[in-house]
């Protein structure tokens, strides 16, 4: 039990987790609600927490923040609904904050919602928060849609290719929400193990990064995080080829140095 009242959590990440607007205080654990936009996020959120929410702006944006709690098993949950983004890199106010809350304010659970019919899209989201957090449920959301549209997903060869739990759920008909808390306790209590599927882990993204860092270094010279970007670019982002031109640009300008400065995600 440390000074805040709190068995879980240490002073440092109450701060922490202050400076981003959310109070953990006589809370047992934090769960941050993260996906794409319209997967079902708030659905889930007002199904879990009731009346016992409120809203706000993020700290500073101009961005709405919904925090709320449930118990589960004597234990409290604050849970945190993140803006819904398509990817974490920074690029929009949304995805600077779900970025920014995910690495720095450090959630003990993070429930990814994903739209079960569209589910490729929804997987590059995935992989990146994977990158950045092994505490993670997948809560694979409007299934009673994807069955509507004949899509079948083999859930348990997810689970088991992501390395987190999947669980299946139709949040606005509440169905699949029960399994879904008892997961987010066993995540938060470090009953259920999990072994996050890394990209940089598999040998051809390895290859493909090796490949095509030489010809980034080429194109941007001095450009820093490399690597990073290499892996941005097999996302599929080229907006980061603009951000690193448009830095490099700046920069030049504003001090005659070729330096770019990336931000990178902190991986585990
Ligand atoms: N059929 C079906 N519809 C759902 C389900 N879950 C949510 N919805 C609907 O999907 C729409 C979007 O849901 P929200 O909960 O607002 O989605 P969100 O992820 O919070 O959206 P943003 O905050 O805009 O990112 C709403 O009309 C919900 O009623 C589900 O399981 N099945
Ligand atoms: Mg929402």
């Amino acid at each position: 039990m440390d000074e805040c009242g709190c068995s879980t959590k240490s002073c440092s990440l109450h701060d922490t987790l202050k400076k981003h607007g959310i109070d953990l205080q006589n809370f047992d654990f934090s769960v941050a609600l993260a996906g794409n936009p319209n997967t079902g996020k708030s659905t889930v959120f007002n199904a879990l927490t009731g009346l016992r929410q409120h809203t706000g702006n993020w700290p500073g944006k101009t961005v709405s923040r919904a925090e709320g709690m449930f118990e589960f098993g004597k234990k409290k949950y604050k849970l945190i609904d993140l803006p819904g983004t398509y990817s974490l890199l920074s690029a929009s106010q949304e995805e600077e904050i779900a970025r920014n809350f995910l690495v720095f304010g450090r959630p003990d659970v993070t429930v990814v919602v994903v739209d079960a019919t569209n589910l490729e899209r929804n997987l590059n989201f995935v992989l990146q928060i994977l990158e950045i957090t092994g505490d993670v449920v997948i809560c694979l959301n409007l299934m009673d849609e994807a069955k509507r549209k004949g899509i079948e997903i083999d859930d348990a060869r997810l689970e088991q290719k992501l390395g987190v739990p999947v669980i299946a759920t139709s949040a606005r008909y509440k169905k699949g929400l029960g399994k879904l808390v008892q997961t987010i306790s066993g995540i938060a209590h470090k009953e259920i193990n999990t072994d996050p599927h890394k990209m940089n882990n598999i040998p051809q993204i390895q290859e493909a990064i090796s490949e095509l860092v030489p010809h980034l270094e080429q194109a941007f010279p001095g450009i820093l995080n490399s690597r990073w970007i290499a892996m941005r670019l097999i996302d599929g982002d080229k907006t980061v080829l603009d951000s690193a031109a448009g830095s490099l640009y700046a920069n030049s300008l504003d001090t005659g140095s070729k330096v770019v400065k990336i931000e990178e995600p902190v991986t585990e």
